[in-house]
């Protein structure tokens, strides 16, 4: 008798409809930052998981987003939720490298083949496996979003050869494995964050960047980029991280919340944007960009000359995930 007199009335009826127990959850605000604009796929996972939390919980949570880099890059908030002074990120992998080597598998170039064995690595054993290591590092991916594949674009001429990469300034993420690729490529590479792209372009301190079509549309690349060509070079994921020293404070209610939430951000984010990467193109192109297709003689150069990035990164990134991540992909494609 004490023990039900102790629960609510809310908390009852919660536990008859099999909805999370009220009493486990806590108000609270989950701040969570981005590099991309609010109109960018990212937007439309961030609105979905936000109204799962806020019906969830009860209307107990809110989720206070930020965009455009408005709270730092990619690596600095990943830093804040290592400490436990931020609680979420939308990030993409590569500019964590340093915190995570392991990582780096997933920026070796020409990696995945489609969007489809991406997803069949990231939601199975391998994003797992990569899980347990951002744990150790104090971060908890509650799920795999998309980035995407990513496409050259430039302010000096269309890019349709590899000798066309020669000398091009060209911005690269904080990443080791980028800088190496694109210097195999001819390019002369620098790293440097998001946020501070558009106006590198702008003021041409930069003539080129990579991106997928989505982020070259939303974040307006178009205004300072004549030239756009379907490289593909790369598939990067975005990590929808929690900070991990907060999570672990959270009951195993909000916890399991937050991963369902997330999962059903990943899934309108990643739909959003394959509905959206063939549009993000024609917008471009309206605006004025010129696109270069690269045919698939030139693409088997281009892949020859990145081929030894393999190699050089491996001893970094661990050669056992190298073999795993090359083991996994090759019963996928039936190898
Ligand atoms: C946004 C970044 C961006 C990434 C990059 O914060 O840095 O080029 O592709 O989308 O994560």
């Amino acid at each position: 008798m004490k023990t039900v007199a102790k629960m609510t009335l809310t908390t009852i009826l919660a536990a008859g409809l099999g909805m999370p127990a009220l009493a486990d959850i806590s108000t609270r605000t989950i701040t969570l930052s981005n590099g991309v604009a609010e109109t960018h796929p990212v937007g439309n996972g961030v609105a979905a998981m936000s109204a799962c939390i806020q019906e969830k919980s009860g209307g107990a949570w809110t989720v206070n987003a930020f965009w455009s880099s408005a709270l730092g890059d990619d690596l600095t908030a990943t830093q804040a939720l290592r400490s436990g002074t931020q609680e979420m990120v939308i990030t993409s992998s590569s500019p964590l490298v340093g915190i995570e080597p392991a990582l780096g598998v997933f920026d070796l170039p020409f990696l995945f083949a489609n969007a489809e064995e991406a997803d069949a690595i990231l939601d199975g054993g391998f994003g797992d496996f990569m899980n347990e290591k951002l744990e150790a590092a104090g971060l908890v991916n509650l799920a795999y979003w998309e980035n995407g594949f990513r496409n050259l674009t430039n302010s000096v001429r269309p890019v349709q050869s590899l000798e066309d990469f020669a000398g091009l300034r060209v911005r690269v993420m904080q990443n080791n494995i980028f800088l190496d690729t694109f210097q195999a490529l001819g390019t002369n590479a620098t790293p440097m964050a998001f946020g501070e792209v558009f106006t590198a372009l702008e003021t041409r301190a930069i003539d080129a960047q990579e991106n997928p079509y989505v982020t070259i549309d939303t974040s307006k690349f178009y205004e300072v980029q004549g030239y756009l060509s379907a490289t593909q070079h790369a598939y990067t994921p975005f990590l929808a991280l929690f900070s991990g020293p907060i999570f672990n404070s959270y009951s195993d209610v909000e916890q399991q919340m937050l991963r369902d939430c997330a999962a059903v951000g990943r899934d309108e984010q990643r739909s959003v944007s394959r509905a959206l990467s063939g549009v993000s193109l024609a917008n471009v192109q309206a605006a004025g960009m010129q696109f270069s297709e690269i045919s698939t003689a030139e693409m088997e150069r281009i892949r020859e000359a990145v081929q030894g990035v393999y190699a050089k990164h491996a001893p970094t990134i661990g050669t056992d995930v190298v073999e795993r991540m090359q083991s996994e992909l090759n019963t996928l494609r039936g190898n």
